[in-house]
């Protein structure tokens, strides 16, 4: 395993709880993925799950907490988020969920992009933790978390590549 990978990407689980990983192919260099990513101010950017995003404490920095707004549909009306990682040299951006009105208690993932051998394009990796919520089991809550991971890295491909096009 990669020490990036393993670095930032094996998370230890505890007994309630359940980690996976989502990878994604990206046709857009790691500066180009990584000007979206990095701006944890503006999730909605590439999250069609969030209707609406402020920061509520900090400058962009580690530590700095921003309330999502969700769009209706899901089970969740708002997430607080703290930012814990940003790496701009190495890439990587991990958030925490510390609040809200939902059911991904002590959620946490790390987002790490990696330039494909040849050519211009990124592999992205985002692995996550979290609490298996009360009366769903793992496989459910694998299943709902993953399918959102995926909408936002499948959505981050399409932007970065408009993005990279156009310039
Ligand atoms: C992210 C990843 C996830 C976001 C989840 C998994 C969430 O914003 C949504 C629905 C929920 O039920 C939980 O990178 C929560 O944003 C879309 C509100 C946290």
């Amino acid at each position: 395993v990669p020490d990036s990978i393993a670095r930032y990407h094996i998370h230890a689980a505890a007994q309630n709880q359940c980690c996976s990983a989502v990878i994604q192919q990206i046709n857009a260099p790691v500066s180009t993925v990584w000007s979206v990513v990095r701006r944890f101010d503006n999730p909605q950017a590439y999250k069609h799950f969030v209707k609406s995003c402020h920061v509520v404490d900090g400058n962009g920095d580690v530590g700095t907490l921003r309330q999502v707004d969700v769009i209706s549909g899901l089970p969740a009306a708002t997430s607080t988020e703290r930012l814990e990682i940003l790496d701009d040299e190495r890439h990587v951006l991990s958030f925490s969920v510390v609040g809200g009105d939902h059911r991904l208690a002590n959620y946490r993932s790390v987002t790490t992009l990696h330039p494909t051998p040849a050519g211009n394009g990124t592999v992205v990796v985002e692995s996550y933790v979290v609490d298996i919520p009360p009366g769903n089991t793992k496989e459910e809550t694998l299943g709902f978390v993953d399918t959102i991971v995926k909408c936002n890295l499948q959505s981050l491909a399409k932007i970065a590549e408009n993005k990279f096009r156009s310039n």
